[in-house]
């Protein structure tokens, strides 16, 4: 699996049922391409639809909440996520951290009510562009993953990481190949230390952040960058699948 780069679609609060051709687009499309595997996070609402389209790819969900039922108005549990047909869940993204004033405590908490869901999760990390300047990036991303990192004996079958620097998302602005190529060598050195180097070979690094056809073989062929989390050209069947090309 490790071997496969892994490209993931983060639709965010995008897509209405329209958005379902392009799921089937990419689902068609993706058969061609096996070489990466394909995935996309769309909404809450279209996860089960997205999911009877879905033959090839694989269908996950944004963020869920840490408790598995209960009194939890407008809140959906990994349980339900994965009755819905998700196999995994992206958390920690900077955007629930920043928005949502999400700590790690309570990330970790969705981590293990994710895991014990039966989800895969897509861990995010990333720096902003005032501890980029000042030199505590790497610092700062392998603080965000130690405190975070479930400490389980299969992480290489159930543990994603994906690095987006805070600066690079949706700006159209990417971090240098040397400066992606940098920090995945650092969080590869902390995988092994944390997991040892079999059940960390099993975990990929994306790389997110801006990512789009045109920069994504440079990007993909950077050392230790196992695929991509990929936001605004996600978004449509062609751009996604440019990216997928590229990966193949
Ligand atoms: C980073 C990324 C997807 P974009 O948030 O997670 O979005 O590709 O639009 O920068």
């Amino acid at each position: 699996m490790a071997d496969r780069p892994y490209i993931v679609g983060n639709w965010k609060m995008n897509g209405t049922r329209a958005m379902l051709s392009e799921a089937r687009a990419i689902d068609r499309a993706a058969q061609r391409y096996m070489k990466a595997e394909v995935a996309v996070a769309p909404p809450y609402t279209l996860i089960h639809a997205v999911h009877r389209e879905a033959e090839q790819i694989g269908v996950g969900a944004q963020d869920c909440h840490p408790g598995a039922e209960g009194a939890h108005t407008g809140d959906i549990s990994a349980t339900m996520l994965a009755d819905a047909g998700a196999k995994f869940v992206i958390l920690g993204h900077s955007e629930r951290r920043g928005a949502h004033g999400e700590s790690n405590d309570l990330i970790n908490a969705k981590i293990e009510s994710a895991l014990d869901g039966g989800l895969r999760i897509i861990l995010c990390c990333g720096e902003s562009l005032d501890l980029r300047d000042s030199g505590k990036a790497e610092e700062f991303v392998l603080g965000q993953l130690s405190a975070s990192l479930p400490k389980i004996e299969d992480a290489g079958e159930r543990v994603t990481v994906a690095y987006e620097p805070i600066w690079a998302i949706g700006t159209g602005r990417t971090a240098t190949v040397e400066d992606i190529a940098s920090m995945h060598a650092a969080i590869r050195k902390l995988l092994d230390e944390t997991y040892g180097p079999e059940q960390s070979a099993g975990v990929r690094i994306l790389y997110g952040g801006s990512v789009n056809p045109d920069n994504a073989s440079d990007i993909l062929s950077t050392p230790e960058v196992g695929g991509a989390l990929v936001g605004g050209a996600s978004l449509s069947a062609e751009s996604f699948l440019g990216i997928v090309v590229a990966a193949s």
